[in-house]
């Protein structure tokens, strides 16, 4: 063991320094990925004088997500407390599904589920929770209990009802995926046009819901976004609920992006409402600065979760406490310990420190925007609180820019598209960058769309 931490050791400070050095990595064109690292496996052993060069190849190739060029993906950055807690979880090796082999990590996670509920506006004592591998995973366990809420029978003996469940426009592709998952038919996915801001319009929520009982179909789910995935928008939680309450639909907020603003006094006010919601899911890995995965679901009412995900095996529960035996309310059986990650940067930084962590990353979007408001060369597509920028430089087609500055090794951002138009979207959930590293990324595109001509 002592020998491979020392391998540890030694890979983790080289690739922190080639970072500096190298923030981005060259691509590796996929046709040559096989001839340029030794990656087929091999009947015969390989030593450590071989193995550790071909471990170390591999490592520095791989794209660099904490780096201070990274602006890809709804992820990144690197806080060292919260990996500190993944590297332990990962060598202490429980799995979370009962309280005898999780012990106190089990408790660890009860703590944070309940202040989370508490933070969503839920009865802690009422409410429970649970993790899964991702925001895909934890929506499709609303959607399931959404189902079961609607018909106890679904889960024995199949779908007996047209359901229909609605979605903005702007939301997840998890959610249609999700739904033929469940058995309930993507064809009855209702995708609800959102307003000009990407906000799902709840005038036409209702009307929907409306169209699809006087058809003799049965509402069943709503998922609203606190967060959509390409401009950061959040949709009118209270209004949505309120709905739902009406037409006994079951109201999920998919706040995987950004329902982490429950930590903010400034920003939680887009997810009012929050309250009247079934389930509400956040991810830690996006805004709270955690490693990859880190995927929370809390539900108002916990007998939802049992009545969905309960099981028994005799071989696993051997303790009386089902309270502390989660197992009994996961899709998974063994389940890698997520949670203790996002407990040792909670109790190092302190629930104020999640919420600067947050906040900062809203700063950082918004200096953004002012940047590119204040420049003719810019076109911005977005506005108020969102942690995504996405506006266009010149007149550069997005898709050539963000393809030319990732195979040139410059900047790793993406594209998106909201309605008709295409655009840069720059993503600012990577908390340890400063206003330098922002004003950075704009004078570094900038000189690169000069210098190629672009
Ligand atoms: N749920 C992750 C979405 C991926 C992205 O747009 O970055």
């Amino acid at each position: 063991m002592q020998k491979d931490l020392d391998i540890f050791v030694q890979l983790v400070n080289e690739m922190l320094e080639d970072e500096v050095a190298n923030p981005v990595v060259v691509p590796i064109p996929v046709e040559r990925l096989y001839d340029e690292i030794d990656i087929q496996l091999n009947d015969e052993p390989m030593i450590d004088e071989d193995f550790v060069p071909v471990l170390r190849k591999l490592v520095l190739n791989t794209p660099k997500t904490a780096s201070k060029l990274f602006f890809n993906q709804l992820f990144g950055g690197r806080n060292s407390k919260a990996i500190l807690g993944e590297l332990l979880s990962v060598i202490m090796n429980n799995s979370m599904y009962t309280y005898k082999v999780g012990g106190p990590q089990i408790g660890v996670e009860k703590a944070i589920i309940r202040k989370i509920s508490t933070l969503v506006g839920y009865d802690a004592d009422a409410a429970e929770g649970t993790l899964a591998p991702g925001g895909s995973m934890t929506n499709l366990m609303g959607l399931l209990m959404a189902r079961d809420a609607k018909d106890p029978n679904a889960k024995t003996e199949g779908m007996s009802m047209r359901m229909i469940s609605y979605t903005s426009a702007e939301s997840h592709y998890s959610l249609p995926k999700n739904v033929s998952f469940a058995g309930m038919g993507r064809d009855n996915v209702r995708f609800i046009e959102a307003d000009d801001y990407g906000r799902m319009k709840p005038e036409l929520l209702e009307k929907s819901i409306q169209e699809d009982i006087e058809k003799g179909y049965t509402p069943t789910f709503v998922n609203a976004t606190a967060g959509t995935t390409v401009l950061g928008a959040f949709d009118p939680l209270r209004s949505i609920g309120e709905i739902c309450k009406k037409y006994d639909v079951w109201f999920h907020v998919d706040g995987a992006y950004c329902g982490s603003v429950i930590f903010s006094d400034k920003l939680r006010k887009h997810i009012d409402g929050s309250e009247l919601a079934d389930s509400f899911t956040l991810n830690a890995h996006k805004m709270l600065s955690t490693p990859l995965s880190c995927s929370i679901i809390v539900v108002r009412e916990k007998k939802r979760l049992y009545d969905t995900f309960a099981n028994k095996a005799s071989y696993l529960y051997q303790t009386e406490n089902d309270e502390f035996n989660p197992g009994k309310i996961s899709m998974q059986c063994g389940r890698r310990n997520d949670t203790l990650k996002l407990w040792t940067l909670w109790k190092s930084v302190g629930t104020n420190g999640l919420e600067d962590i947050v906040d900062h990353q809203f700063d950082l979007a918004q200096k953004a925007r002012d940047y590119c408001a204040d420049n003719p060369n810019y076109t911005l597509y977005n506005t108020g609180d969102s942690v995504a920028v996405c506006f266009n430089y010149k007149d550069i087609d997005p898709k050539v820019l963000c393809n030319k500055l990732y195979d040139d090794a410059e900047i790793m951002v993406g594209y998106g598209k909201f309605r008709d138009q295409e655009f840069v979207r720059l993503v600012t959930v990577n908390a340890s960058n400063s206003h330098e590293d922002l004003a950075n990324f704009f004078t570094k595109m900038e000189a690169f769309a000069e210098v190629n001509n672009l």
